[in-house]
């Protein structure tokens, strides 16, 4: 398959100046009518005139009128067109019922939905599917469905059919179409200048009462996106639809969002409180999309990161003002170091801008999104927030209705503030997480740091060049004052030397001269590995006094991975200063409790292997479990009488309500609640279970049991209960394959893929099962390989249906090199396997292909 690159880049010769479509909706054989409006480019050079089209039958062509044949192959059509402005028409045949790959017009309980981004257009009708072809749509629907939706403004309508207009121009990618049998639920905003909005989320009957909150969140996204960034919506109408089957979270179609139901739909008895956050953190996204993606948007798709980055940072400042900021922070410097840098660091590493793909569906990647929106805090880090919003602003201005690079979005940066970014830029173009090791040396008075950057090489790319890198510090004195607040140092040489006069400012606070501790990375301020190994005794120290929550967390963080890794190789492990460290986290009122809960957590078992893997011993992921249960029943042991206490003190009584202050309560609530079982063998989750006010705490208590090897009554409570709901039944799959034992998860993965209620067609379900079986590290990597050939055979029972997810799920794989000899070479066996059958995915041959590198 044909490699596509950005250095190939051309703009296409024409220009679409109105596009027309007609839907005669039919399950097995809809009719898409289209009428292009064209006109060359100008100053464009000669080529053939080639439409993208794939799975279409093509019934009829015209031009300007006058039938033409057109020459098809699977890829598309050409055909010879007029010098001038000419009109191409043509009428094609889709099945949407029988698409289950979710791209283009499928149906989802019969619904009629559409998703086009990236290519997906292309099923739909023939059409110049590339992000930089944009042109106002006229869209009229024929179908009995009594709701008929697509993008813009409402126009005509009947008895049967339905007309509407988006005057913004739009590439095909945010094209989107519904119909079904679905109610809304309203309400209405008015935006600053005093335009009035109609907002709508559309579900399926019965689901009206779980549409509260995604409204609320929507009408906080409005005004965060006027106060924050001075940005208006811009249509009459935002309707929002939820579905059950949709490949990914969500899509910001303009003024038609489509969303994966489980973003959508919430309510305190189904949706627990991370789904509350998710929720309102999706909707914001997507509504921010609509200035960050569509009314400026990619020129081709190498430049994703240029939406999603930054509308991914977005969605993170908008989290940060709703909830609390160093929580988010916490939470997003994880999803980086145990995702991200486990993909940069692996056979998938690539750039935050690609530079080549076969299928742009495997580059919605963490790293285009969450290291591209890295880049992105990185660059406000340096620009200051003054400069920041104005660097904006012109982005806005200048690129509105256009199709647009990366280059375009620094220019404007490099205007306002007069600094050369060039350097900088090489964060988009190089992957690899970078390593800053920091040695210091103390005289006396003076403490100077010396900091080495290095990236490892990655695919392709064998040398990196030093990077511009913002990186907080700050120095507290042994007495736990700070004697240096936070400092950024913006390093970009290989080598860069800094010396603080550490008596001065210990002098200045009327402290004794002494050694400083260093604080390094702050706030996470760039996303890199920090080489400094710290002692016990600093960790603690910084655990107990930084007055950077980040870096609180981080050092905690670091004693238990200490601990672990000891334990994990059979060295002895001395967890006092790790135990010490939580009591007096648990015991200081003046914490957040969702800050503490987040310091009770354990490192993730992949966090103990790459650590592990990054120090030349090959990980054993058995004795990683091993190693996490006992230490989860020495904190119970040690920690017991304060975990009841911390426990009790969190209860949050009354209604639910999901907000930042509550859900963190219930989150340490339950993180106690799970160390507690250790002791009581489940007694009291399972009287908080049958007494579970919400979701929430429901599913905490179950957690807590099946931890400890008990729960199968409340299981099955559980299932006779909720067995109706899918969203919840999805939770229901999902927990137990976390959590079964590493001997059991492959055969409770592979009874629940026979439940009745498991299918291949609906990718949360999927999820669900497999998903959860590669998140179950121990279970995953079980010695006897069960679990790498059901996870090898339900790749290709989903290859053959939704290329697009078995694609993302085979990320599973990628870390196997990281492991002995024996272990690599069960892995490669089965990649190799995948590799070798016929009819192979594009997604799926793509990614095997690069894994196996
Ligand atoms: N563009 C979508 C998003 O919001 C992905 N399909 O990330
Ligand atoms: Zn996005």
């Amino acid at each position: 398959p044909a490699q596509i690159h950005l250095r190939d880049y051309t703009p296409w010769p024409w220009e679409v100046t109105r596009t027309e479509l007609t839907f005669r909706l039919d399950p097995d054989a809809t009719r898409v009518t289209s009428r292009l409006s064209l006109r060359p480019r100008p100053g464009a050079a000669p080529a053939p005139f080639f439409l993208h089209g794939e799975e279409l039958a093509l019934l009829s062509a015209r031009i300007d009128g006058i039938p033409v044949s057109p020459s098809v192959t699977p890829e598309g059509l050409t055909c010879a067109v007029p010098d001038g402005p000419f009109t191409f028409e043509a009428e094609v045949e889709i099945a949407p019922a029988a698409n289950t790959a979710l791209e283009g017009l499928y149906m989802s309980n019969g619904v009629y939905a559409t998703q086009c981004e990236a290519e997906g257009f292309r099923r739909i009708t023939y059409y110049p599917d590339r992000p930089d072809v944009l042109a106002p749509f006229d869209v009229r629907i024929e179908s009995d469905a009594p709701v008929l939706l697509s993008n813009g403004n409402p126009g005509a309508s009947g008895p049967g059919w339905a007309e509407w207009h988006d005057p913004w121009p739009k590439p095909a990618y945010l094209f989107a179409l519904v119909a079904g049998d679905l109610r809304a639920v309203r309400d209405r905003f008015t935006t600053r200048s005093g335009r009035a909005v109609d907002l709508a989320i559309w579900v399926r009957p019965g689901d009206e009462d779980r549409c509260a909150w995604a409204l609320e969140s929507l009408k906080a996204s409005m005004r965060w996106d006027e106060e924050r960034y001075g940005r208006e919506y811009d249509l009459d109408i935002f309707n929002i639809v939820a579905v059950d089957d949709f490949n990914a979270g969500a899509m910001e179609n303009k003024g038609l969002n489509i969303f994966n139901s489980a973003l959508v739909l919430a309510s305190p008895d189904t949706a627990t409180d991370s789904d509350y956050e998710r929720i309102e953190s999706v909707i914001a996204h997507e509504y921010f999309h609509n200035w960050t993606g569509n009314r400026v948007t990619c020129r081709d798709w190498f430049q994703l990161c240029l939406k999603e980055g930054l509308t991914v940072f977005r969605d993170q400042e908008f989290t940060k003002d709703l909830r609390s900021a160093p929580v988010k922070r916490i939470e997003d410097a994880s999803l980086m170091r145990a995702r991200q840098f486990r993909e940069d660091g692996g056979p998938l590493a690539h750039p935050v801008r690609p530079e080549s793909f076969v299928e742009i569906n495997n580059f919605y990647t963490i790293t285009v999104y969450e290291k591209g929106a890295e880049v992105v805090g990185m660059l406000k880090r340096l620009v200051g927030d003054d400069a920041w919003r104005r660097g904006c602003d012109l982005h806005f201005d200048r690129h509105d209705g256009q199709a647009v690079t990366i280059e375009d979005w620094l220019s404007v940066f490099e205007e306002v503030t007069a600094r050369d970014l060039a350097q900088f830029k090489r964060w988009y173009s190089q992957a690899g997480t970078p390593r800053v090791s920091v040695s210091e040396e103390w005289d006396g008075t003076h403490l100077t740091l010396t900091f080495r950057q290095s990236t490892p090489p990655t695919p392709g790319q064998p040398e990196k060049a030093p990077l511009v890198i913002p990186f907080a510090i700050g120095l507290l004195h042994p007495s736990g004052a700070e004697l240096l607040p936070t400092t950024v140092i913006e390093l970009t040489a290989t080598t860069e030397t800094r010396r603080f006069d550490a008596a001065a400012l210990a002098a200045a606070k009327g402290l004794d001269t002494a050694r400083p501790v260093a604080s390094l990375n702050r706030d996470f301020s760039a996303p890199v590995i920090v080489d400094r190994p710290r002692t016990t005794e600093e960790n603690a120290f910084l655990l107990a006094h930084d007055t950077d929550p980040f870096l609180r967390w981080d050092a905690g963080r670091d004693l238990a991975r200490a601990v672990l890794c000891d334990r994990a190789t059979g060295a002895a492990a001395d967890d006092g200063a790790y135990l010490d460290g939580l009591a007096a986290v648990l015991e200081d009122p003046a914490l957040d409790p969702a800050f503490k809960a987040q310091v009770l957590a354990l490192p993730s078992e992949d966090d103990i292997a790459q650590t592990l893997a990054d120090r030349g011993l090959p990980p054993e992921p058995l004795e990683i479990r091993a190693a996490g249960e006992t230490q989860r029943d020495r904190i119970a042991a040690r920690l017991g009488d304060l975990l009841a206490r911390t426990h009790d003190a969190s209860a949050t009584p009354g209604p639910y309500r999901p907000d930042a202050a509550s859900a963190g309560r219930r989150a340490l609530a339950g993180a106690s609640l799970a160390l507690l079982s250790r002791r009581d063998g489940g007694a009291l989750a399972r009287a908080e279970f049958a007494a579970a006010p919400d979701m929430t705490r429901s599913l905490a208590a179950l957690s807590a049991l099946l931890s400890v090897g008990a729960g199968a009554a409340e299981l099955a409570a559980f299932e006779a209960r909720w067995r109706h709901d899918r969203l919840v039944m999805d939770k229901w799959f999902a927990l137990q394959v976390v959590r079964a034992a590493p001997a059991e998860a492959a055969a409770t993965a592979r009874r629940l893929i026979g439940h009745p209620l498991f299918t291949w067609t609906t990718p949360n379900r999927v999820r669900s099962v497999m998903g959860s079986l590669a998140g179950n590290a121990a279970g995953f990597h079980h010695p006897s390989g069960a679990a790498y050939d059901l996870y090898t055979e339900g790749l290709l029972t989903l290859d053959a249906r939704n290329p697009q997810t078995a694609a993302r799920l085979s990320t599973a794989f990628e870390t196997w090199r990281r492991y002995a000899p024996d272990r690599q070479a069960a892995i490669r066996h089965r990649l190799d396997r995948i590799a070798a059958t016929p009819g192979l995915s594009r997604d799926l041959g793509e990614m095997v292909g690069r894994m196996l590198g």
